[in-house]
């Protein structure tokens, strides 16, 4: 039996709305990866089209926990970050990242704030600024668009994307600092939605047909299952091939059952598929 992988996601709890950890957690067990929680904050639900949310900020247990996980001795082969709630959070990540690392752990940051070219409420103009910080100590990145733009104070250009674009927003990820980038939501055409995977030389593109709809929660499914096939050995093109496949799945399942969109996706279902496709069922 080959030991098994653990990952420490470091992210909220939206309670309803299936989003960052209550995807991650059972993305990365169903593919047969250990997850380990650091929720950062207590949601009643995600802030993605709801009022009157309660949220408990969780930011001065996040050192304590991490101080007895290591203890332990526990070893991390993946960190994977998603949405932060403040400038103060970035800052303990990073502090996070050096504390539990080892020298082949997997630092996977998803600069979650924005989206079709606005940050999401609550982020001030100054958040991209330090998120740029979190994303300059990672091994991954995988900002969607509205993101990367913010972090690289390049135009938002929605709509108009083409090869060269692409290769310059990519280009400008790795130099801040990140090993691998992905840009995520890229499309050439109204039929297949995707992305753009920077991995030493090469710029490979994956896609799945687009289904129709603006569903909440997609990025969270996307990066948990990146992380599952990274976590299974696939390379940065494989995993994301998998990742779009699945989301697609997930998304098309979430449409026939014509569910309120920010109820967030039908991933449980789709779960059979992506543990085929990584390989969990032989
Ligand atoms: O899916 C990203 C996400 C995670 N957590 C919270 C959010 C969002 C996006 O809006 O509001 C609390």
């Amino acid at each position: 039996m080959e030991r098994q992988m653990r990952a420490a996601a470091i992210h909220d709890i939206s309670c309803f709305g299936k989003c960052s950890l209550t995807v991650a957690l059972p993305i990365l067990s169903a593919t047969g990866a250990e997850c380990v929680c650091l929720p950062t904050a207590v949601l009643s639900t995600h802030t993605g089209g709801f009022t009157g949310y309660t949220y408990r900020d969780l930011t001065e247990d996040m050192l304590p926990i991490a101080r007895h996980w290591q203890t332990l001795d526990l070893g991390f082969d993946a960190l994977y970050t998603g949405y932060l709630g403040s400038r103060e959070q970035i800052a303990l990540v990073l502090e996070l990242f050096e504390m539990l690392s080892g020298p082949d752990t997997l630092r996977l940051v998803d600069p979650v704030m924005a989206d079709h070219g606005s940050l999401y409420p609550g982020f001030d103009s100054d958040f991209p600024a330090q998120m740029k910080t979190l994303c300059a100590a990672a091994d991954v990145v995988i900002p969607n668009l509205t993101e990367a733009c913010l972090m690289l104070g390049l135009p938002y250009r929605e709509g108009t994307f083409d090869r060269s674009y692409v290769d310059e927003i990519l280009s400008g990820l790795t130099e801040l600092g990140a090993k691998k980038a992905i840009l995520t939501g890229v499309y050439f055409d109204d039929k297949q939605l995707g992305a753009a995977c920077r991995d030493g030389g090469r710029t490979d593109y994956v896609f799945a047909d687009r289904v129709e709809g603006q569903y909440h929660g997609t990025g969270d499914v996307w990066g948990s299952a990146l992380l599952a096939g990274l976590l299974r050995g696939r390379t940065l093109t494989e995993s994301a091939q998998a990742a779009c496949d699945y989301t697609a799945a997930c998304v098309e399942l979430t449409r026939q059952s014509r569910t309120d969109m920010r109820f967030g996706v039908r991933f449980e279902s789709a779960l059979p598929g992506l543990m085929r496709a990584l390989g969990c069922l032989d």
